[in-house]
């Protein structure tokens, strides 16, 4: 009942002061007359991105923290006044922001916050250690209108809070860096703060928060509060809303309270919940492209295919897309002794991440002219050229290597076939699928007479380490052919030639 006395008081002396004092028209200046609510709401939000790495609580943006990609919140009002003699004129007027962002460790949910305060002085308010300018707020982290933590004064003395300073305080410290001076020319201060949530699964993606700061005058009767949303003083229900951010074009963010993140290299790029059997669905792709898998992030990971359903578990599981779809070279080589042999070669990258869950690599090959506009907006794989009724043929790797190369045998001189390299995998939970490389047909469809015919043509006007060859003849272009070096001996091109149809 006291307390509520003493809140009527000081609503009636921001009143009178509003009509007594000419105010500066500054938008800083927010001066509320909800006498009677609970809180004086001005209905603020302010999106929570997600950081990729933790947030060191020193007082400061350090190396390697993501504040700049946290926005500054909106200026906090001046919610309260409180003065013996007439308002402070507009040199003091304070214009406190913070910035927020939240990070999760994969057991704990941490919201982080970095508020900047331009209070330029410390005023002399008394022997005390803690210099009367502090700052006080609170966490309703669900939402459901109770606070899990109200903050009691939070001083400014640098002070590292343990769970024995403050009663009831175990998730949660702050760090100042405090730049303000007596003579009141300081450059303000700034309050680090890590919030560790109670139960991060209970946050719907809406945590309520406020802060307020209070500075102190000529004494310990003379303050001014400024708040983000409005709350004035530690018995009010926080109302600012701090939406945790689900927007997946940024990123850099998750859903905090999801059961499954999913990272493209160190950056989250989605995030999933389980479904009613607690069963995660990993996505098909990650950033738009084609993926070999998922592996966990744990110290022994566990590899899945991409679409797989996989077991929850009881904590939030991180997963890091695996890209190792094989790529078929560009281009194919004949032999010389042998005009019905292409031979067309593959990389595998990724394989050493992956090589004990690989278990065959090769090629199918199968005649460009077969390859409908269909099957190739579906993808070339031995199951669309089945479903389809198109002959191909299927050449496995001697050894899995990151280089592997497969020999197409060849109707004619003019066919041209298609390869498409593939690697086997079989999965931590024996799943197996087949993944194929990308084909382009003007990449990786070659017959023998073009091939032949691109070697045959292949020369230099100068000697080199592979044109050694001097043709000394001419083969039909006149004094050209027989200045020019080949990688190839007179009697291989006169092969070629052939092969290569060249009159
Ligand atoms: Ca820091
Ligand atoms: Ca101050
Ligand atoms: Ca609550």
């Amino acid at each position: 009942m006291k307390k509520h006395t003493k809140i009527i008081s000081l609503f009636l002396i921001a009143v009178l002061l509003l009509s007594v004092i000419a105010l500066p028209t500054s938008a800083a200046w927010n001066w509320m007359t909800a006498t009677g609510a609970e809180s004086m709401d001005r209905g603020l939000s302010y999106t929570v991105k997600r950081a990729s790495a933790t947030i060191t609580v020193d007082g400061k943006v350090s190396a390697g923290e993501e504040w700049q990609y946290a926005d500054d919140s909106q200026v906090f009002g001046l919610s309260v006044v409180n003065v013996d003699s007439g308002h402070p004129d507009a040199e003091h007027l304070l214009t406190p922001t913070f910035k927020a962002m939240w990070y999760s460790d994969g057991t704990d949910a941490y919201l982080y916050i970095l508020m900047n305060v331009n209070d330029k002085g410390i005023a002399s308010v008394g022997a005390t250690a803690w210099n009367g300018d502090l700052f006080q707020g609170g966490f309703d982290e669900n939402g459901d209108g109770t606070k899990e933590l109200a903050l009691p004064a939070m001083y400014l003395g640098g002070r590292e809070l343990t769970e024995g300073q403050v009663s009831g305080i175990s998730r949660f410290t702050y760090k100042t860096d405090d730049r303000r001076t007596s003579d009141g020319t300081g450059d303000g201060y700034t309050v680090e703060m890590q919030y560790k949530f109670k139960n991060a699964a209970d946050c719907s993606g809406t945590v309520l928060m406020d802060l307020f700061v209070t500075n102190y005058l000529e004494s310990i009767q003379q303050y001014e509060r400024y708040s983000w949303n409005g709350i004035y003083d530690g018995s009010h229900a926080v109302t600012g809303d701090l939406v945790i951010s689900a927007d997946l074009a940024n990123p850099n963010l998750a859903v905090m309270t999801d059961d499954a993140i999913f990272y493209n290299g160190e950056t989250a790029i989605a995030s999933r919940n389980k479904d009613t059997e607690g069963k995660i669905t990993l996505p098909l792709k990650a950033s738009e492209r084609t993926i070999a898998g998922w592996m966990t992030m744990e110290t022994t990971p566990k590899f899945y295919a991409p679409g797989a359903k996989i077991d929850a578990g009881s904590t939030q599981i991180k997963l890091k897309a695996v890209f190792a779809a094989p790529v078929t070279s560009t281009g194919a080589s004949i032999f010389i002794g042998d005009g019905n042999k292409l031979r067309f070669e593959a990389t595998l990258p990724s394989l050493t991440d992956i090589s004990s869950y690989v278990t065959e690599a090769g090629f199918i090959f199968v005649e460009l002219a077969k390859l409908t506009d269909a099957i190739l907006a579906d993808g070339v794989t031995a199951e669309e050229l089945t479903a389809a009724s198109v002959e191909f043929s299927a050449v496995k790797a001697e050894a899995i290597a990151e280089n592997i190369k497969g020999v197409a045998t060849a109707k004619d001189g003019d066919t041209k076939y298609a390869a498409i390299s593939y690697i086997k995998i079989k999965y931590s939970d024996n799943a197996e699928i087949v993944i194929y490389s990308d084909f382009s047909a003007e990449n990786n469809s070659r017959c023998v007479s073009e091939v032949a015919a691109a070697a045959y043509n292949d020369r230099t006007s100068v000697k080199t380490e592979d044109y050694t060859f001097k043709q000394g003849k001419d083969y039909g272009v006149t004094n050209f052919e027989i200045m020019s070096y080949s990688p190839y001996a007179n009697v291989q091109l006169d092969v070629l030639k052939k092969l290569g149809k060249i009159s």
